[in-house]
C-alpha cells in the first residue's frame, strides 16, 4: 500500500491504495475526519466512506456523495476523492464555509468489488459481482433500489448489463447502503450520485415522465450546478430528468434518495468525456481528473449554494 503522502489525481488509484488514503485523513484530521462503514459487498469489502463534521454538536444537515457504482466509470471515484480533499484543503472562503455548514458523507467506492474486477480482469465491468442465473454474474446496482424497481429500463436478464437483480435489494451493496442512509442522524439535505460519461447533470424520475413535485426547484439549481460546471473551463453540461434526458430506468439510488429516504435535493452527474464512444468513455485520460475535480467542484458548490437559497 501507498503512503497517503504519495496519494494524488495525476492517476487513477486501487482500491486500497483510496482506503489507505481515507484512513490516513482520519489521523491528520482528528476531531474533523472520520471513517464510516455502510455495510460489506458480496465479495466481504467494505463500503468505507468519510464522514466529515466540523464544530460536533451543532445541528446540521448531511450531504450524501456517492461514487463508484458502476465499476468501470473510474472517473467518478476520483472526483469523489477529489471533492473530499478540496473540502479539506480548499483556501476559497466559500469551500471553506459550505465544509462547515453540513455534515459531509463522502463514499467514493459503491461498488469496491467491481471496482477491483475492472483492474485485475475486465476494465469495463459495470455491475456487482454476486453469482446470479445463467452462469451470469452481477446485478445493475443503479437498478436494483426498492422504488418502482424494474418497472421500466431495467432488464430481468441475469446476463445484461442492466439486470435489476432477482428483486429490489438483492444486492448487500445497495441494501446495505440504504439501510445505513436511513440510520444517518441528520437529515439528508442533498444526494448526489457520480457516474460517467456524457456531461449530463439528472435529476429524478428514472420510472416516469411525470416531474417531481419541485421540479422547478430542480430546475433552477440544475441551471445554477451548470453555470458553475462551465466557469472554468468552459465545459458544457445538459440534462433534465432521467426518462427525459437519456432514457427510462427504474431503481437507481437517486430516485430511491428522493422518493424513499425524502432527499428533495437528489442529482447525478455524468462526468466528463462528452459524446458517445464506449470505447473511450469510460478511459477518460488520468490528466483529465484534476480539470474534471475543479469543474465539478465549483458545479457542485453552484448546486449547493442554490439549494441552500430556495
Ligand atoms: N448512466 C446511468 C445509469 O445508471 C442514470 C443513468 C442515472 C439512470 C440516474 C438512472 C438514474 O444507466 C450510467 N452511465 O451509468
Ligand atoms: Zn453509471
Amino acid at each position: 500500500n501507498r503512503r497517503s503522502d504519495d496519494y494524488s489525481w495525476t492517476e487513477y488509484h486501487e482500491l486500497n491504495d483510496t482506503h489507505s488514503w481515507m484512513q490516513q485523513l482520519v489521523e491528520k484530521n482528528q476531531g474533523i475526519v472520520s471513517t464510516f462503514v455502510a455495510g460489506r459487498s458480496y465479495e466481504g469489502r467494505e463500503l468505507l466512506g468519510l464522514r466529515i463534521s466540523h464544530s460536533a454538536g451543532v445541528e446540521r444537515q448531511a450531504i450524501f456523495l456517492e461514487a463508484g457504482m458502476h465499476a468501470r466509470e473510474w472517473i467518478s471515484p476520483a472526483t469523489a476523492t477529489y471533492f473530499a480533499n478540496q473540502l479539506l484543503s480548499s483556501q476559497q472562503p466559500e469551500i471553506q464555509s459550505l465544509a462547515r455548514s453540513y455534515v459531509w458523507y463522502i463514499l467514493p467506492h459503491a461498488n469496491p468489488d467491481g471496482y477491483v474486477y475492472t483492474h485485475s480482469t475486465n476494465r469495463l465491468w459495470r455491475k456487482t459481482r454476486s453469482p446470479q442465473e445463467k452462469n451470469c454474474m452481477g446485478s445493475d446496482p443503479n437498478r436494483n433500489w426498492g422504488f418502482h424497481w424494474r418497472e421500466v429500463g431495467a432488464s430481468d436478464e441475469p446476463c445484461s448489463e442492466s439486470y435489476a437483480g432477482p428483486k429490489a435489494f438483492s444486492e448487500p451493496e445497495t441494501e446495505s447502503l440504504s439501510q445505513y442512509l436511513m440510520s444517518l442522524p441528520e437529515p439528508v439535505f442533498m444526494y448526489v450520485s457520480l457516474h460517467s460519461f456524457s456531461q449530463l447533470l439528472l435529476y429524478p424520475y428514472g420510472h416516469t415522465s411525470a416531474l417531481p413535485e419541485n421540479h422547478r426547484q430542480l430546475e433552477r439549481i440544475f441551471s445554477a450546478a451548470l453555470g458553475g460546471m462551465k466557469r472554468r473551463f468552459g465545459t458544457r453540461y445538459t440534462g433534465g430528468s432521467v426518462y427525459d434526458a437519456i432514457y427510462p430506468a427504474a431503481g437507481s439510488s437517486m430516485d430511491w434518495a428522493y422518493g424513499v429516504l425524502k432527499t428533495k435535493y437528489s442529482f447525478t452527474y455524468e462526468l466528463r468525456p462528452s459524446g458517445y464512444s464506449f470505447w473511450t468513455g469510460f478511459r477518460l485520460p488520468a490528466s483529465q481528473i484534476i480539470p474534471t475535480g475543479q469543474e465539478t467542484t465549483d458545479s457542485l458548490v453552484e448546486m449547493i449554494k442554490a439549494a441552500a437559497s430556495i
